[in-house]
């Protein structure tokens, strides 16, 4: 087959982001409104933060904007977690970082499966937060063997999806219409199902381990959890949601508002406890499913994301805040010791960015200006940048954080405490059922920096005609 019959893995993506969109909406229509309110806020913000909006465009983001989302999905097996690595792979989706989320008590680690060059990021960046339960962490013998069992007996992928997944693998790609199969096949496997696999008495004594250890074993496949969109300012959103009657979490997870935002913030509304039949009819109720919503940031460096961990954990240390102002506040006045203006984070190396000639600078590569010549031999950009001839844009965070994740998971958890697990992360392990090596997230930042720099010293060079 042709190479030109095949979709391209990001328009596959997009179908996929799409579906689940759409399914999302009409089994969760908090979801809906969840997206008018972010579409509302990002308009808002755009039409009164000029500089923000030149920002978004010198990235190529205004156009993901509306499409931008990321979910999360919880699975069983090593076996489950290897063939969504191969799913994903279909969609250009590649596992990036490892997560472990035992030290906060929930039994799980995960990747984040998302695209991870710059141009199928900037058509459609959509990511899945990817958990794999834990079994080992179970401690009663009888549990985890029979937790072990009813996994070992489901399947949840169809059969068209897992021949859909060979074909692709074999040939190299898919088809249009085949493309559609397969994202509508593959939809199957995040449905919810209202009717639990096992008994009532099964289920409960498998919350009682953890309501995580129920979610992922007791159901025919691991729904969709939540879809989170992207938006601009989370304080604006946060404030709005209750009037749009969705109560959401007590504080915003994350770094506090800042001039210069970094990473990642988010905040999300608890889980729905909805209506469940379990396999000797009897009627009970499960909460897995939720809606969340981020802001995204400068993605930072490893000096950067040392600095964040130490303060974040600096401002944990000090008694939990009543409500998310006094939350914000004690986290602002902690973090009054992270730079933030461009320049400083720039210039200490604590965030990524992107380089690139302005048109003024354009005027002087085509005047043959020698100076230029020179800045170029010594390798220091922050004079062109000065000049104007350079503008450096941030590179935005497309990935997630542990400390803000365990928030997540924990505030739908119910009002119980879970214990840590310990020191329990085993990336080896992971990777093993995976089937492959997570991608490191600071060496894909530190390349995207880095191809930026190597273009336009190009043209300055006047190598790129
Ligand atoms: C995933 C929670 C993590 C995020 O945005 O940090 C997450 C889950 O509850 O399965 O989605
Ligand atoms: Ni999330």
């Amino acid at each position: 087959m042709a190479l030109n019959v095949f979709m391209s893995p990001d328009d596959i993506r997009t179908l996929f982001s799409d579906a689940m969109s759409r399914m999302y909406q009409q089994e969760v229509p908090q979801y809906s409104t969840l997206m008018k309110l972010v579409a509302e806020v990002n308009h808002e913000t755009l039409d009164a933060d000029a500089q923000l909006a030149q920002q978004l465009a010198a990235n190529n983001e205004q156009t993901r904007l509306s499409v931008e989302r990321h979910g999360a999905i919880r699975v069983g097996s090593a076996a489950e977690l290897n063939m969504l690595r191969r799913i994903f792979a279909i969609m250009g989706m590649a596992p990036v970082s490892y997560y472990d989320l035992s030290s906060a008590g929930v039994p799980v680690h995960s990747t984040a499966f998302r695209p991870v060059n710059e141009t199928s990021l900037q058509q459609n960046p959509f990511r899945i937060f990817t958990s794999l339960l834990r079994l080992e962490l179970i401690a009663d013998d009888d549990l985890r063997a029979q937790a072990a069992d009813i996994l070992a007996k489901r399947d949840i992928f169809t059969s068209k999806a897992r021949l859909l997944v060979s074909q692709a693998e074999a040939v190299g790609g898919l088809s249009a219409g085949q493309a559609r199969q397969f994202v509508s096949e593959i939809l199957e496997t995040f449905r919810w199902h209202r009717h639990a696999t096992v008994s009532l008495a099964s289920y409960q004594a498998l919350r009682q381990a953890h309501p995580l250890i129920a979610d992922v074993v007791c159901f025919a496949g691991p729904h969709i959890n939540h879809l989170t969109p992207r938006t601009l300012d989370i304080d604006a959103a946060q404030q709005k949601m209750p009037a749009m009657g969705i109560a959401p979490k007590a504080v915003i997870e994350g770094p506090p508002r800042r001039q210069c935002p970094i990473l990642l913030r988010q905040t999300s509304f608890t889980a729905l406890d909805e209506p469940v039949m379990f396999t000797d009819a009897q009627a009970g109720t499960h909460s897995a499913r939720f809606g969340e919503i981020e802001q995204r940031g400068m993605a930072l460096t490893p000096k950067g994301r040392a600095l964040y961990d130490d303060l974040l954990n600096r401002a944990r240390q000090a008694p939990a805040a009543e409500n998310n102002t006094e939350h914000q506040h004690q986290l602002a006045e902690v973090f009054a010791q992270f730079p933030d203006d461009e320049h400083s984070l720039r210039v200490q190396q604590l965030g990524y960015f992107r380089y690139q000639l302005t048109d003024a600078g354009r005027q002087q590569v085509e005047l043959h200006n020698p100076q230029l010549h020179n800045i170029v031999m010594s390798q220091d950009l922050e004079p062109l940048i000065q000049q104007g001839w350079v503008c450096a844009t941030p590179i935005t965070y497309e990935d997630f954080l542990p400390v803000s994740a365990a928030g997540i998971f924990q505030s739908n958890l119910g009002s119980s405490h879970y214990e840590a697990y310990g020191e329990n992360a085993n990336q080896t392990a992971f990777e093993q059922a995976l089937g492959c090596a997570v991608l490191g997230e600071f060496s894909l930042y530190a390349k995207q920096q880095q191809d930026s720099i190597t273009q336009l010293i190009d043209i300055l060079s006047g190598e790129d005609t």
